[in-house]
């Protein structure tokens, strides 16, 4: 009897923790975190063909399909494309394995739900549970794998228009300069909650380095218009659109640096871009002295915004005119910048690998009157970014990453958010149903 009562009780114990955990809701207040599935973490959906997978979430009650996108990479982990010529590049076998990726956003995470809940049709489903470390929200979505063709069709953050080498997302438009094979972006406009749409508020994005050779008597310059970059592939979205681009500098006696390939993502609200700089030598060996400056230069349609970083966390006004209090700034290395005002906003921060790390300070020159060939409208609106010396870095490899956020109705604090991403990712995990 006794046995009978402690089993009853065990019973009503293991009943009230599964309708628990179905009920539990989706606390998780992360929105602009992309939330990337290793395919090793999806092993129930091992070998199943991907067009056949959905993703779901759970909303108010109900299972909705959200946007997701599966990049699939080849055996030697190369994320598969499509070449400007429209070929595959790198392709993969369009089966679900180890090293493919579900992508989705973390604004799309729901309330936990149990196979119960799975749509009609459901053959195989992963729960996918994301964590926040910091606060201890969760949040819930559920990879279906079906029959045949998923039923619904979720919706779409971002596009990218091979033609114009350009990229829609809801919160920004970039743009390149198609067929010029060059680096850097010419347009950025910004959108705020899809209802505002700015101007092209970019001159371009600079990236200049100059040495001082033989004690100052020569001295080497190179701008991003010897920087020669060709798409070799590209992907569309809905989440994250990537271009894939192979990066060369133009050295001396039309000589060309080794080549790096380089895959940038543009997500719905966020730039990830990173930068390689190889280098044969150590810096010092050849040079007196090195400068290398990094950033993005406005456009008069920029003026009336406002400029601040974690160093000086009072705007200044982008005018075209270096006021006292921009003159003043803190030059200290920041951790993340911002520009905001009726246009829209924008964040930024910089990730360095720890040898350039070094010798970086504050660029901010906001004067009409300064000409910096080669650009398209002539003088500094708002310029900003970083400035190394990179006298001191020694040969090798050296990365960095441009990260560049896009919020919504920004007010001051609104950054924590996004450096988060970074600072403390997402902690994901998986369960097949
Ligand atoms: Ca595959
Ligand atoms: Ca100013
Ligand atoms: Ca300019």
């Amino acid at each position: 009897m006794k046995l009978l009562a402690s089993l009853l009780a065990l019973s009503a114990t293991i009943l009230s923790l599964s309708t628990g955990l179905c009920a539990q809701t989706g606390t998780l207040t992360r929105q602009s975190d992309p939330v990337i599935v290793k395919g090793m973490q999806l092993s129930a959906l091992r070998g199943t063909p991907i067009s056949r997978c959905a993703l779901y979430s759970s909303r108010g009650g109900t299972m909705n399909p959200v946007p997701f996108q599966t990049d699939e990479k080849n055996k030697d982990g190369i994320m598969s494309l499509t070449g400007p010529d429209g070929t595959p590049v790198n392709p993969d076998d369009g089966l679900w394995d180890a090293n493919d990726e579900l992508v989705f956003m973390a604004r799309d995470l729901g309330a936990r739900a149990g196979i119960k809940d799975m749509p009609a049709g459901c053959v195989t489903a992963v729960e996918i549970a994301c964590a926040d470390p910091v606060t201890g929200g969760a949040g819930w979505a559920y990879c279906v794998a079906f029959a045949g063709t998923p039923p619904e069709k979720s919706g779409r953050y971002v596009s990218y228009d091979l033609a114009r080498d350009y990229i829609n997302a809801d919160c920004y438009e970039i743009g390149y300069t198609p067929g010029e094979m060059k680096s850097y972006f010419t347009t950025l406009i910004l959108k705020d909650s899809g209802n505002t749409r700015s101007a092209n508020l970019l001159d371009r994005y600079k990236f200049r380095v100059t040495l001082h050779l033989f004690f100052s008597l020569i001295s080497i310059t190179r701008n991003e218009d010897d920087m020669r970059s060709v798409l070799i592939g590209y992907k569309d979205g809905p989440i994250r659109a990537v271009r894939q681009c192979s990066n060369s500098i133009y050295l001396k006696f039309g000589i060309r640096s080794p080549t790096s390939i380089i895959d940038n993502y543009y997500y719905r609200d966020s730039i990830e871009w990173p930068t390689l700089i190889r280098l044969p030598f150590n810096v010092s060996t050849i040079a007196s002295e090195g400068l290398l400056v990094s950033g993005c230069d406005w456009n008069p349609a920029s003026t009336g915004m406002r400029y601040f970083n974690s160093c000086n966390p009072s705007p200044v006004l982008v005018d075209g005119v270096m006021s006292e209090e921009e003159i003043k700034l803190d030059k200290s290395p920041y951790l993340w910048s911002g520009l905001s005002g009726p246009q829209g906003s924008m964040l930024s921060r910089l990730w360095l690998s720890p040898s350039l790390v070094m010798g970086k300070e504050l660029l901010y020159i906001d004067d009409k009157t300064i000409a910096d060939p080669p650009e398209g409208c002539m003088g500094h609106w708002g310029y900003n970014g970083w400035s190394f010396n990179i006298t001191t870095v020694p040969s090798g490899t050296h990365k960095f990453v441009s990260y560049f956020y896009f919020p919504e109705n920004y007010k001051p604090g609104d950054e924590k958010a996004f450096l988060e991403i970074i600072d403390h990712p997402l902690r994901v995990s998986t369960r097949a149903l």
